[in-house]
């Protein structure tokens, strides 16, 4: 296993469609291992492939809700492969979202409250689930990823361009 350097803004690979996983096979699962230490490194509770430089439609998802009885968190690892959203629902809900791709920025996003989501796991083995909360929200987020768009997109050019000057600040700060 391996953590994975995660690509940045304004990295022109964020903006990359991604194609999809036509054979699920131990190159796919070696791929998702190093996905799943690289975002429990970071630490975040999604990761696209294309945040590790490989534009494949693959996603993985931990949100570490449940603590065990020392108040460490428990996991819960999902794979999505080839994910697709079905019958998203006229409910939206706002949730302030971050990305690893976006480095400490934070920002409310608007977005259905709950999706169908159906995609393949690690086994290649199909599933299909109604979602909402968190993980509807967190696995939204990392299928734009797939598209190529990142959150900040979804917000107007004056406040994008916002958090850009506030990551670039930063990074000025931490390079001094
Ligand atoms: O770690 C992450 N937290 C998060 C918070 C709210 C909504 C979405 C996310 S996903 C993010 C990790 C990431 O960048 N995934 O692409
Ligand atoms: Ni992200």
């Amino acid at each position: 296993m391996a953590i994975l350097p995660i690509v940045e803004v304004p990295d022109p690979r964020l903006k990359t469609v991604s194609t999809p996983v036509d054979a699920v096979t131990d190159e796919t699962r070696k791929l998702i291992a190093d996905m799943f230490e690289t975002m429990y490194d970071a630490p975040g509770i999604g990761l696209a492939a294309i945040q590790v430089g490989v534009p494949k439609r693959i996603l993985v998802i931990d949100l570490q809700e449940e603590e065990d009885e020392e108040g460490n968190p428990i996991k819960d690892p999902r794979v999505f492969i080839n994910p697709e959203l079905i019958d998203p629902s006229e409910e939206l809900r706002t949730y302030e979202e971050g990305c690893l791709s976006v480095p400490d920025q934070f920002a409310d996003i608007e977005r259905p409250d709950s999706v169908t989501a159906r995609w393949l796991d690690e086994n290649g083995e199909q599933h299909e689930e109604r979602l909402d909360g968190l993980l509807a929200t967190c696995l939204q987020h990392e299928m734009d990823h797939l598209e190529g768009i990142v959150f900040i997109d979804h917000l107007s050019r004056m406040k994008r361009n916002m958090v850009l000057k506030k990551l670039e600040k930063a990074r000025r700060l931490k390079a001094a």
